[in-house]
């Protein structure tokens, strides 16, 4: 045994995971673990808290699209890159809850509303609350990503029903200035505190693929799991490379690399849904096959995620079938 692997085995022996606060110095070691052991640790923090095949199933929908003064370098939304998208209002509240019904009918249990703003702006708190108000009604847990809150705005989404509030770091504190300038790493945490004190739970990730390092994605995990409460669901996306956006011509993220910082998610936060987000198109179903053993435990389903490709519901049926996976419950989920 290695000297980091025998510190890492001390460091975890009989606990679920790491004491907190999480320490970047031991979720290195723990990352850098032989493979295999690193994934056995995963797999088995998993089956502590998880049925370990049974997976969650989101659906998204862009409700306000395009034009979003952010620029966030991955985005095809940003106004700032010449990405080609279209910019459309926000939706009717009665189109939403349409494609809310559609979705509910193919098997998600979540639905995610996404909007292309900084924040969302106090007249258009009506429609967003009457849209939570209606995918609620129809026994989905709801879920919105709306940009910067503020407490109230918080609160308001709060007495609606909102279940759920997506605000991803993205990256680590050092390197979130390469990526968007527009906002600072503070102001995301900031909303997350908005939402976290209102009472919604927290969706917070980030991507890998965009330039960063390896100790930016651990640094990105460790804030995360040392947040008050950590998120209870944490999507880990792969750079869709946007054509004309600020990080088009990213190199790729090493397929190993991405299933230890699955891993890594695994470990550090053992109770939260662990989403592989974005980016399955262009992964193997091997790839997604170790991502799961490594702790991912959710999915976005359907043929789009906001604007860009998902797999959709054929070829996730064909590999749930192939690797005995099926939907976990909605009260598991919770
Ligand atoms: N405007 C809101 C915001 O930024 O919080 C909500 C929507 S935004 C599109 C949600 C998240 O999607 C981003 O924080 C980012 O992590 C992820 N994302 C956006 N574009 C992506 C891309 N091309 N590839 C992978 N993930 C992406
Ligand atoms: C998250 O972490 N990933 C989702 C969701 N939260 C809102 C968004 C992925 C967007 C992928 C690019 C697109 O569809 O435009
Ligand atoms: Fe706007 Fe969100 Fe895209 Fe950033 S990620 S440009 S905030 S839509």
């Amino acid at each position: 045994m290695t000297e980091s692997v025998a510190i890492a085995e001390s460091a975890t022996q009989g606990k679920p995971a790491l004491a907190t606060p999480h320490s970047f110095d031991d979720a290195t070691i723990i990352y850098n673990l032989a493979f295999n052991d690193l994934l056995f640790r995963a797999q088995q923090v998993h089956r502590e808290h998880f049925d370990p095949n049974a997976i969650q199933m989101s659906r998204l929908l862009s409700i306000k699209t395009g034009g979003c003064p952010e620029d966030c370098g991955y985005c095809s939304q940003s106004a700032h890159y010449p990405t080609g998208l279209k910019a459309s209002k926000l939706m009717e509240v009665e189109r939403v809850l349409t494609e809310a019904r559609k979705a509910k009918e193919g098997g998600a249990t979540r639905y995610c509303m996404g909007a292309a703003w900084r924040n969302p702006k106090d007249r258009e708190m009506d429609a967003l609350v009457s849209m939570v108000e209606g995918v609620r009604a129809m026994g989905m847990e709801t879920c919105m990503t709306l940009g910067m809150l503020t407490p109230e705005q918080s609160a308001r989404l709060a007495e609606a029903g909102l279940d759920y509030y997506n605000h991803n770091i993205d990256t680590s504190e050092r390197y979130y200035f390469e990526i968007i300038t527009t906002r600072s790493f503070a102001d995301r945490l900031e909303t997350l505190t908005n939402v976290r004190d209102a009472g919604i739970k927290v969706c917070a990730g980030g991507i890998l693929g965009m330039g960063e390092t390896v100790e930016d994605r651990i640094s990105m995990l460790v804030t995360l799991a040392n947040l008050a409460v950590p998120p209870e669901s944490v999507p880990i996306n792969m750079l869709i490379p946007i054509p004309g956006s600020k990080l088009a011509d990213a190199a790729p993220v090493d397929p190993i690399d991405f299933v230890r910082t699955i891993a890594l998610a695994r470990i550090l936060m053992p109770r939260s849904h662990v989403r592989l987000s974005a980016g399955r198109t262009e992964m193997s179903d091997e790839m997604q096959a170790l991502c799961f053993f490594a702790g991912a435990n959710s999915i976005f389903v359907g043929e789009t995620l906001l604007t860009a490709d998902n797999p959709g519901e054929d070829h996730d049926a064909a590999l749930f079938r192939r690797l005995g996976l099926k939907p976990m419950e909605l009260e598991a989920s919770r």
